[in-house]
């Protein structure tokens, strides 16, 4: 019977995160810009394809509460912004020359990387 619960508890996580996920990518599609997600544990998307040259804002919406999260940091660029939970913030990115940045919390246990190319 225990068992039983728990299954049914996680479908419905299992469905209240698939349909969360599609809410994020119609956002993105919607906006024509990139909504980046801090959740679980993980950035999503993590690997971001920029072009070369052009200033971009990244946005990203922070729906983890633990203090790991709130940092986000893009060593190469000098960025470092602090992220408001539940909220959109963008950060404009200088133009970028060709190569990898990467971006992380403080602890560096969210990761991502932007690539220009
Ligand atoms: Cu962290």
């Amino acid at each position: 019977m225990m068992i039983i619960n728990l299954l049914g508890l996680g479908l419905i996580a299992l469905i209240i995160w698939w349909f969360w996920l599609y809410k994020a990518q119609e956002i993105k599609m919607e906006d024509n810009e990139l909504l980046i997600t801090v959740e679980n544990g993980v950035y999503s998307p993590s690997r971001i394809k920029l072009p070369v040259g052009t200033s971009i804002e990244l946005t990203f919406l922070r729906k983890d509460p633990s203090p790991c999260a709130e940092m986000l940091l893009i060593p190469e660029l000098q960025i470092s912004e602090s992220l408001p939970l539940n909220k959109v913030k963008r950060i404009p990115l200088p133009a970028l020359k060709p190569g990898d940045y990467a971006f992380h919390c403080q602890m560096q246990m969210y990761k991502g990387q932007i690539s220009a190319a």
